[in-house]
């Protein structure tokens, strides 16, 4: 008897949390019903406005996701005193903070200080990956938002890294090449800014399209931080074209390029460049896993009320 009560508090106070700190489909079902039609109707808002915010949520979710796990962390705005996330380099020209925060505040409204920045920035994602015409797939949530934000964190892969190098930063986070290749056709929807790719310029990259060389030298003569899209052919809709793509060289990425030219990377892209759906398929089971990266759970870091700041810590506990 007394054993089994033992085993039972042991179950009951040890077990039991670690159960229910795990992501999970529908976390928020009891606490916050409308928690993901909030979301989704806020997106679709959003995206109705302008439909790149599709790129704009995939490459937050990346960046994000990337630094620290999935805990909001590229949220946090800079203080007087402090640095944050998004002063560093690779943050540059991440967008669509401001449709994280009007969910927020919609979702603050109706369940106050239950749903976190991590989840919002997960199902927004997913939102507006559906509306682009890419895979609608079920995503956990029950992340927790992170209580550190600090630029010397952000390590992420540059446009002229090499395959091998990118990979080692995908396995890194326990994602495979397949995953990598599979994650990178994000590059689907977007921009890209000319001094991301100016070096494949002068001298001019051989693997490079003569007439898409053509095109990039004259836009980016204007100005370095004009803009052109990353997949030529479909800029706008969640398809599998980047793949089409970049086997005909019109890669705007060194990275995105390679990823053709390598033989470890060469047949995947050629099998998703044939199979659209098989992409999104597999597309929706690599952003299910991007999402759950080292995320917090349980009672590890907090729910956030303005996801740009931490919560106040509270005075006169103790
Ligand atoms: C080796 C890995 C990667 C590298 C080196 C890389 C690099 C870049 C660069 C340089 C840009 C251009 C940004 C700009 O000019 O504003 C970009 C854009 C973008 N990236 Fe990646 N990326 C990588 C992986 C990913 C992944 C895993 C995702 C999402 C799953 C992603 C989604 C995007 C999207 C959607 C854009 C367009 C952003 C916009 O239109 O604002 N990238 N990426
Ligand atoms: C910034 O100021 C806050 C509040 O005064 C303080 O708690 C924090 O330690 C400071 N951070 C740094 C890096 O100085
Ligand atoms: C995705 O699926 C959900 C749940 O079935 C639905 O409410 C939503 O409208 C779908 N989104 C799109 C863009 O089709
Ligand atoms: C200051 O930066 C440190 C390191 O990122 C972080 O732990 C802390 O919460 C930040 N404080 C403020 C007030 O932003
Ligand atoms: C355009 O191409 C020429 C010839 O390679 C090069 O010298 C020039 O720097 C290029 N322009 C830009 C903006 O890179
Ligand atoms: C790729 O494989 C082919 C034949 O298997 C070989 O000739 C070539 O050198 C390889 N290229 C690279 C970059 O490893
Ligand atoms: C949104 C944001 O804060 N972007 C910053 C990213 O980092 C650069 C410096 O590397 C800043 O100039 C941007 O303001």
């Amino acid at each position: 008897m007394q054993m089994n009560s033992a085993v039972s508090f042991l179950i009951f106070f040890f077990v039991l949390p670690l159960v229910l700190a795990d992501l999970q489909v529908g976390f928020y079902d009891s606490t916050c019903p409308q928690a993901e039609s909030i979301v989704q109707q806020v997106v679709q808002i959003a995206f109705s406005k302008d439909p790149s915010i599709t790129a704009a949520f995939l490459r937050m979710h990346f960046h994000d996701c990337f630094v620290r796990g999935c805990d909001a962390s590229i949220l946090i705005d800079p203080t007087k005193n402090n640095s944050s996330e998004k002063v560093a380099g690779p943050n540059q020209t991440v967008r669509g903070y401001n449709v994280i925060d009007k969910a927020k505040k919609s979702l603050e409204a109706a369940c106050p200080l239950t749903v976190s920045c991590a989840d919002i920035i997960t199902l927004a994602t997913r939102d507006s990956v559906a509306l682009a015409g890419g895979p609608n797939y079920t995503v956990p949530t029950g992340r927790r938002d992170g209580l550190v934000s600090n630029p010397d964190d952000v390590n992420l892969p540059g446009p002229g890294i090499s395959v091998s190098g990118a990979l080692s930063s995908f396995t890194d986070k326990g994602m495979d090449i397949n995953e990598m290749v599979t994650l990178l056709g994000a590059h689907t929807v977007g921009f890209a800014h000319c001094f991301f790719f100016s070096d494949r310029l002068s001298p001019p990259d051989p693997s490079m399209d003569p007439t898409l060389f053509a095109k990039l030298n004259k836009t980016c003569a204007k100005k370095a931080s004009a803009t052109v899209f990353l997949d030529q052919s479909t800029a706008f809709t969640f398809d599998n074209q980047f793949y089409n793509q970049i086997l005909l060289k019109k890669g705007i990425l060194q990275i995105d390029q390679e990823l053709a030219l390598d033989n470890s990377t060469a047949s995947i892209v050629s099998g998703f460049a044939s199979n659209g759906l098989g992409f999104q398929d597999s597309f929706a089971k690599a952003m299910v896993k991007l999402g759950s990266i080292e995320v917090l759970v349980g009672n590890a870091g907090e729910i956030r009320k303005s996801c740009s700041a931490f919560n106040k810590k509270k005075k006169g506990v103790f």
